[in-house]
Order: structure tokens, then sequence, then C-alpha cells
């Protein structure tokens, strides 16, 4: 590949066999002619945030190269989402359970804002189950809006948790074992 852009994607599930969905769904990225997969985070089992849901979440973070301009990448990580079995229902407002979640946290310096597409992801600082997984694997990585690297996005959320200003959020890291 020439023209290579690195991205940071976030992987979720919280329906079916999770584990499973996650490991085959970063097998199916890497595979993809255009991408090339880099590494690939630990799951953590984590309590759903921002949505009313008794069903937990297994999330990790990987990092991808690829050939492919943001908003085509997005078309192939919602193709793949798809064959996992996804549906996007839009009954209700507010996020659903979901069989995969593929959201691209960071695609190189990229700060843009278009109608498919937001980078870096506007959730990533209020998010332990993206920042926890994102510092296992790139602790200093520059957020390209804040100027933060990922430890310090995840000691600030965890700060302002015990302050109270942000609910906490319950993880747990797991294995791919
Ligand atoms: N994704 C959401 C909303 N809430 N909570 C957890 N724990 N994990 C997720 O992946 C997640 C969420 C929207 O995509
Ligand atoms: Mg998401
Ligand atoms: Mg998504």
């Amino acid at each position: 590949m020439s023209g290579r852009s690195r991205v940071w994607v976030a992987l979720g599930s919280n329906l079916g066999e999770s584990k499973q969905i996650l490991q085959k769904a970063w097998r199916r990225l890497g595979n993809e002619e255009a991408l090339d997969s880099i590494c690939l985070s630990s799951p953590y089992i984590t309590e759903p945030v921002g949505m009313d849901s008794s069903n937990l979440f297994l999330n990790a973070v990987g990092i991808l190269e690829t050939t492919l301009p943001p908003e085509s990448l997005l078309v192939v990580l919602q193709q793949v989402e798809k064959e996992f079995g996804r549906s996007r229902k839009m009954v209700g407002k507010g996020y659903e359970d979901r069989l995969l979640d593929l959201d691209i946290l960071y695609f190189d310096g990229c700060v843009l804002t278009s109608s498919k597409l937001v980078l870096p992801h506007p959730h990533i600082g209020e998010r332990l189950f993206v920042l926890e997984p994102l510092v296992e694997i790139d602790p200093e990585h520059i957020d390209p809006a804040n100027g933060l690297t990922a430890v310090a996005m995840h000691q600030k959320l965890l700060q302002q948790m015990d302050a109270g200003i942000v609910a906490v959020q319950d993880i747990k890291r797991d294995t791919w074992a």
C-alpha cells in the first residue's frame, strides 16, 4: 500500500458471542485489501454508558493502516457491522444493543466534521471503555483536537469520576483466550 494512513478503531458488542464477534471482525478487517491490522488491545468488559441496557459490553481498541480516505473506510466498517448481523432499526432515539459497533476514533491527525463523520470521535474523553484500551496499546498518542496524550485524557476522566462530575464506569480487563 502507498499513501497509508493510521487509524484507531473502537470495537464494541453487547449482544451474542461478543468475544468471538470482535475477534472475527478484527480478522475480517485485516483481510481487507486496503487495510492492515497493526495491533489490538485486550478485550474489556464494560457497563453500558449513556444508554439503558442490562447487557454488559465487550470493548477493545485496535490500530489499522489503510490506503482509503476516512469516508470510504467508514463504508467498509459499516459493511462489516452488517455482515456480523447488525441492524439499525432506528425505533426510538438513543443507542441500541448491538452485535457489533466499529467506530473510527482517530484518522491520522484529522480534525473534520462532515455529514457522515466527525473526527476525532466526539465522545472519546467521556468513555473509559475507549480510553483504557487506548492507553494499553498507545499511551503517548496525542489527540489532535485537544493536544492531550491518551494517558492524560484517561487521568482527566478518572479525576472527573473521583470528583463526582462524571458517573463512575465499571470496567474490567479480560483476555482473548
Ligand atoms: N457504545 C455506545 C454507547 N455506550 N457503552 C459501553 N460500555 N460500550 C460501548 O461500546 C458503548 C456504550 C455507543 O456506540
Ligand atoms: Mg459507538
Ligand atoms: Mg458506531
